[in-house]
């Protein structure tokens, strides 16, 4: 069709004077973590998602055609990611699939997605390794590599600490891959390390760990965790009387750590994020007033890498031509997408092509910087 058509059809079909249902509708997966403990990244993400599509389908779609969404809930399991992924693919022939949430779960999913050479887009997953799983793996969510740095030095530089304590999960992709990528920065900037402390999914109690670490009396602690044990880790930490910075990464990255650390506990959390509440870029805006609107509440991180990642995949539909063979378009999908750009609610985004374990040419990670923000009385302050 010329383009020229397709322009009068989409604004027909955005008038309702052509029904929507003449066009073919555009199924895209939906797989996030909305029970368990992970739905407190999961849900925002699927607002996000939903919020972006009915923005695009109501400006009148893909070229006149309507985005549809398919919807599951991974429950922040591995088992259940790869359940959901199967059945988007093979059984709703999705075109590509959104999530899972967690690394840990990308790490068991994505691979079905690979094989079968559909897109998994990742838009929460920050652990080293997942977009070196395949070319058909893509993800807008910055990665614990690229952002731990940053935090560090922001931090050293603002509170002029000489040392930290470090804690993290030792049985989860993401939360092992924030370790070695906090060690790592500790080591190039010089910065020693008190003593290093672990625990596991599922914890409850980190009194022990914490106070062996108020022990050697550390300027801050080092905490890779994801929220379901990270908020609980900051309130006893600050029964112990331990009110040192925390340095956390992505998983600590949500206002919902105001309402699990309650009474000031969640305050002094630094942070890395290409995103902020703050940011007043007029894109940024736009995305937090149709939120409020839509959702009754503020958005997170979360909400605004689901909801630019759906912006990025509508550009890169609008380049492929959809025949309705799913193989073809599938692979047409995958091919379009590594040279979109994007100016969203997270700023100026482009791609960048991730390596395979032997050093040869796999997925696409996020090509952005962070910027460095503090909790203070229920809000990340820059
Ligand atoms: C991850 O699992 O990768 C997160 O960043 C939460």
């Amino acid at each position: 069709m010329q383009s020229k058509t397709k322009k009068l059809l989409a604004a027909l079909i955005a008038a309702g004077i052509v029904p929507a249902a003449h066009a073919a509708d555009i199924k895209l997966g939906v797989a996030e973590a909305l029970s368990g403990g992970a739905a407190q990244y999961g849900v925002s993400i699927r607002n996000g998602f939903q919020l972006a599509a009915d923005e695009i389908n109501a400006a009148g779609g893909i070229n006149g055609n309507k985005l549809v969404l398919v919807v599951e809930d991974e429950q922040g399991k591995k088992e259940e990611a790869i359940n959901v992924f199967k059945k988007l693919i093979f059984k709703d022939n999705v075109l590509m699939v959104f999530g899972p949430t967690l690394s840990n779960s990308a790490q068991a999913a994505d691979p079905i997605a690979q094989a079968a050479k559909t897109v998994a887009f990742g838009t929460s997953n920050t652990a080293d390794g997942i977009t070196s799983i395949g070319n058909y793996v893509f993800r807008n969510s910055v990665t614990e590599a690229d952002v731990l740095p940053a935090t560090i030095s922001t931090v050293k530089a603002k509170t002029g600490l000489k040392n930290v304590a470090v804690l993290y999960g030792n049985d989860d992709v993401f939360t092992k891959s924030g370790y070695d990528n906090f060690k790592k920065a500790l080591e190039d900037q010089k910065i020693p390390v008190t003593t290093t402390e672990t625990f596991a999914k599922g914890d409850v109690d980190f009194k022990a760990q914490l106070t062996k670490i108020k022990g050697t009396n550390p300027d801050a602690i080092v905490l890779s965790a994801l929220l379901a044990e990270g908020a609980p880790i900051m309130v006893q930490a600050r029964q112990l009387g331990l009110n040192v910075p925390v340095i956390g990464g992505n998983g600590m990255n949500s206002v919902k750590i105001f309402d699990l650390a309650p009474g000031g506990a969640s305050n002094n959390l630094w942070i890395g994020s290409p995103w902020s509440i703050e940011n007043k870029a007029p894109e940024n805006v736009k995305f937090i007033d149709a939120y409020k609107a839509k959702f009754n509440g503020s958005p997170d991180q979360f909400a605004a890498q689901s909801y630019d990642a759906m912006y990025i995949v509508a550009q890169a539909l609008k380049n492929t031509k959809i025949t309705g063979e799913l193989p073809k378009d599938r692979a047409a999908l995958r091919d379009a997408l590594p040279s979109v750009t994007w100016t969203g609610a997270t700023g100026a985004f482009k791609f960048r092509q991730a390596n395979d374990r032997a050093g040869k040419p796999a997925g696409y990670d996020a090509d952005q910087a962070p910027i460095v923000s503090v909790t203070k009385d229920g809000k990340y302050v820059i």
